[in-house]
């Protein structure tokens, strides 16, 4: 168990450390520190627009002062684990800045997430605080609040955007400035816990230091082009990894440039802001991408201003490729990132080949990759293998969680992905699929464990096995396999219609529910589930294909 008070940590070997130290890549900044410079630097230019709000850096600054002092005279200590679950909202970065101004740890949860998702966040990160809207999107988090306090988790403070009821409002925060720590945070102390989307079971959580994330975003702000005249807009979900840092919302931040928030990343909104804002980068995931460029062709919207567009979070096939780009006159980027720390880039100088057909290379010189085989033998370039790496912004260890850990390190501190790649001779990567049972559902990763966890607890469910099957929106979509216990076996509406009581995300619930008798045994005895899910797959295929 972590003592609230003592800053968490996310330690590499001295050697490397320093290696990373010389190099340039980790050089003491952190986040309050980055703020205050910028809101100085930059300070009557524009940092955020979203909805009617519209901030420059210094009123930026002065909020998430406000918010630090605030969070911190309602009783929260230096230290703490806040979970801040917000849309695409202004407040979203007053208050991530504010809780690192106060020496909060923030733990970022999606919009999607419901009861199930956010207890198991606070319960893994042990938090003190929840940060939600009102209402985003037509569901009233306030409610979500109230089933987590009846579980008694700890949470001591609830903090609502908007109309807080009998929670605090974000409005009513003040606090004597005299509470803020008066020093910057250590740089190599943990800023925030990302959250995985992962692979067995619920979602890990990723531990990101100051030094670490900054450097990944201020490099990968060189890498993609982002200046002070930058306008990014944010499509996806501003929580997630590849928003936020990729290079993100906090890369423009560095870079004093505009972020402009979009509540949907539904062509016809995202457009008008395009027109209005004269945006020039963004990121989407692949379906989103095939969408907007389907739209561009009869939009009455200006989007001459767009220079870079970003692809990344599921694979972009080439054939995908081509018909982005046919659509959009932009630079096409593919970016192959993960939120435990990897991130590749195509450059904005490569060759066509090269952005169609591949999914970049890392962001550092000191990312190491490794691409091997079963055995954890090196594989030649042009030869699939399982991906593994380490460097200057790879974690080395997910927040308490020692069995997750136990998997998913090596030894010598290599992060295995999860992911088969083959990797060319210049270095580029191009992703071949997954090692894991996970969906990757338009860029939301899946854990077909979960899945067929929530499923099993239904009484009419004997067994269940959840598969990925492709999709072609999607990328791929989630198939349940179910042996029903009688023969009067629940309609698929019923058992989604029933998941959706179990308080989770909805982009868990299974998109195709298929009945089966039973699931065959080898002659070997019990299959193991990689096994099962992996022949059910290819049955089905097979089937539709006839
Ligand atoms: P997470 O660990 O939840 O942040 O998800 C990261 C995973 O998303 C990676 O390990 C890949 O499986 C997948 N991913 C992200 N970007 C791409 C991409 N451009 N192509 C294929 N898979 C991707
Ligand atoms: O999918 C991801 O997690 C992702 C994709 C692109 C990511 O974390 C990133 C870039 O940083």
């Amino acid at each position: 168990m972590t003592d609230p008070l003592i800053p968490l940590r996310q330690t590499w070997p001295a050697d490397l450390a320093a290696r990373y130290r010389a190099a340039g890549h980790w050089r003491g900044e952190t986040f309050p520190a980055l703020l205050r410079e910028r809101a100085h630097r930059f300070a009557e230019r524009t940092a955020i627009v979203g909805g009617d709000e519209r901030w420059t850096y210094a009123e930026l600054h002065r909020r998430a002062e406000t918010i630090a002092a605030g969070l911190l005279a309602r009783g929260l200590r230096p230290g703490e684990r806040v979970v801040v679950q917000l849309g695409n909202i202004a407040a979203f970065y007053a208050v991530v800045f504010g809780l690192f101004r106060a020496g909060l740890v923030p733990v970022y949860a999606l919009p999607a997430h419901r009861s199930t998702e956010i207890a198991h966040f606070v319960r893994k990160a042990q938090a003190a605080g929840y940060v939600v809207a009102d209402r985003y999107d037509g569901f009233d988090y306030r409610t979500l609040a109230r089933e987590l306090l009846e579980l008694d988790l700890g949470l001591r403070e609830v903090v609502v955007v908007g109309e807080a009821e009998e929670f605090t409002a974000l409005a009513s925060l003040a606090g004597d400035p005299a509470l803020l720590p008066r020093e910057d945070p250590d740089p190599q102390s943990v800023a925030f816990l990302q959250i995985s989307g992962g692979s067995t079971g619920l979602s890990k959580l990723i531990p990101r230091t100051h030094d670490d994330y900054i450097y990944s975003f201020r490099a990968s702000n060189a890498i993609c082009g982002i200046t002070q005249d930058s306008v990014y807009l944010v499509a996806l979900p501003a929580a997630h990894n590849f928003p936020m840092s990729s290079p993100g919302a906090l890369g423009v931040f560095h870079a004093g440039g505009t972020v402009v928030l979009s509540p949907s990343p539904a062509p016809e909104t995202a457009f008008a802001l395009i027109a209005r804002e004269r945006v020039t980068d963004t990121g989407l995931v692949p379906p989103l991408a095939l969408l907007w460029a389907q739209a561009a062709a009869s939009t009455p919207h200006d989007l001459s201003s767009l220079r870079v567009l970003q692809v990344g979070g599921a694979k972009l096939t080439p054939e995908a490729a081509r018909r982005v780009v046919a659509g959009l006159p932009v630079k096409l980027q593919q970016v192959f990132g993960m939120a435990e720390g990897l991130v590749n880039y195509t450059r904005l100088d490569d060759d066509e080949d090269t952005i169609l057909g591949t999914q970049g290379r890392p962001i550092s010189p000191d990312d190491e990759v490794l691409v091997v085989d079963d055995a954890g033998q090196p594989v030649p370039d042009g030869e699939v293998g399982y991906l593994l790496t380490r460097g200057p912004y790879t974690i080395r260890g997910y927040h308490n969680d020692d069995a997750a850990n136990a998997r998913s390190f090596t030894a010598d501190g290599f992060y295995r992905t999860g992911d088969m790649v083959l990797r060319q001779p210049g270095g580029y990567l191009v992703v071949q699929g997954r090692a894991h049972d996970h969906i990757n559902r338009a860029g939301e990763k899946i854990s077909a464990e979960e899945v067929e966890d929530h499923l099993l607890a239904h009484p009419q469910v004997f067994d269940v096995a959840v598969v990925s099957i492709p999709d072609d929106y999607l990328g791929e979509r989630i198939c349940a396999f179910v042996i029903p216990r009688s023969d009067d076996k629940p309609r698929p509406p019923e058992i989604k219609a029933w998941m959706r009581t179990r308080g989770v995300a909805a982009f868990k619930i299974p998109d195709q529910i298929v009945f089966v008798a039973a699931f065959d045994q080898t002659a070997v005895g019990k299959t193991s589930r990689k096994e099962l899910r992996a022949r059910l797959r290819a049955e089905f295929l097979a089937n539709e294909a006839k």
